[in-house]
């Protein structure tokens, strides 16, 4: 397929199951080589649900560790080839899994947006930090569907009803929010070197956040570093960053919706009905039962 926008002659990604999970096929036709990734024991991974903060967690984690020594890498070097995303096969680039083989960093900073279940054992093995953040699932939602509406690499977003109808069944890239955010949450149990965070939190306070941050990966940054990292990492200053707002990506067509959208927690009450969010909440209980995982739709 043709990864300019403006010449969009295939049709857009199908949906599929696999291992029982909604993927499309970039980013499960490096499947083998991908579950076969060498982690080393100080890689950092972030992993998220779509759409729940990944690029804001890379962006401020890249600043902590490169932001003092190395400030061409953040002004020539876009943030998904900073922190190469594991799973994701395009024609024509070097595919994520080798992308992160060949980093030279230390740490390696590496993205990921597979479930629990899904992640290379290599990672476990080697008891590497992993930064997990969440999002409200209806903010998550909302920011979902104008992606899938500007990346020609996504299914077709359709129109918000089925978007809306098929994001509480799962039918999405990546699966189901619910069972994503859950299965996470229920690794920390038996797997202490993940640090779970949340997109609301971030929004209420990026630099408490930061503070979790460094204290998990044992970093002590002064406070002149930590403010330029809170600074760089504001929605303004990353939206106007063109090695962090992927408007260098062909694939995404801003004039749809731009990738650095709104940055907001509750703009989904800009899109759901009444009705729906009565729907939303009634079927939300029945699949959100553990009681420690709360999430928050305002702040
Ligand atoms: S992706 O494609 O899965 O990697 O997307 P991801 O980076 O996880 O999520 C994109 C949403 O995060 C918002 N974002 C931010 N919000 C606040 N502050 C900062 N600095 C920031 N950086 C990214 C981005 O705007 C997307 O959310 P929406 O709601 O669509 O605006």
């Amino acid at each position: 397929m043709s990864l300019n926008p403006g010449e969009r002659s295939s049709p857009r990604t199908e949906l599929f199951d696999f291992h029982g999970v909604s993927m499309i096929h970039y980013f499960t036709d490096n499947w083998e080589n991908v579950q076969n990734f060498q982690a080393r024991p100080d890689d950092i991974v972030i992993a998220t649900y779509p759409k729940a903060g990944t690029t804001w967690v890379s962006y401020i984690l890249d600043l902590l560790y490169f932001g003092q020594t190395n400030s061409e890498r953040q002004s020539t070097i876009p943030i998904y080839n900073r922190v190469p995303f594991l799973e994701i096969i395009l024609p024509g680039v070097p595919n994520g899994k080798d992308q992160a083989d060949n980093l030279s960093t230390s740490p390696r900073l590496i993205k990921t947006h597979f479930p629990v279940q899904f992640m290379p054992k290599s990672f476990w093995e080697q008891n590497c930090r992993i930064v997990y953040v969440a999002r409200n699932a209806k903010d998550n939602m909302v920011s979902y569907f104008h992606f899938n509406r500007m990346n020609a690499i996504q299914p077709e977003a359709g129109d918000w009803d089925s978007f809306f109808q098929n994001f509480m069944d799962g039918k999405m890239v990546f699966g189901s929010w619910y069972d994503h955010v859950n299965n996470w949450w229920k690794k920390k149990e038996t797997y202490s070197n993940l640090h779970y965070m949340f997109f609301e939190d971030m929004v209420e306070d990026t630099g408490r956040e930061i503070e979790k941050l460094c204290s998990f990966l044992g970093l002590t940054p002064s406070t002149e570093e930590k403010k330029k990292v809170q600074s760089g990492a504001q929605f303004d200053n990353m939206k106007k960053d063109e090695m962090a707002n992927y408007s260098t990506l062909p694939v995404m067509d801003f004039k749809v919706s731009p990738f650095m959208r709104k940055g907001k927690v509750a703009d989904w009450k800009n899109h759901f009905t009444v009705a729906q969010n009565e729907a939303f909440d009634e079927d939300y209980k029945k699949k959100m039962k553990d009681p420690t995982l709360q999430f928050r739709t305002e702040v």
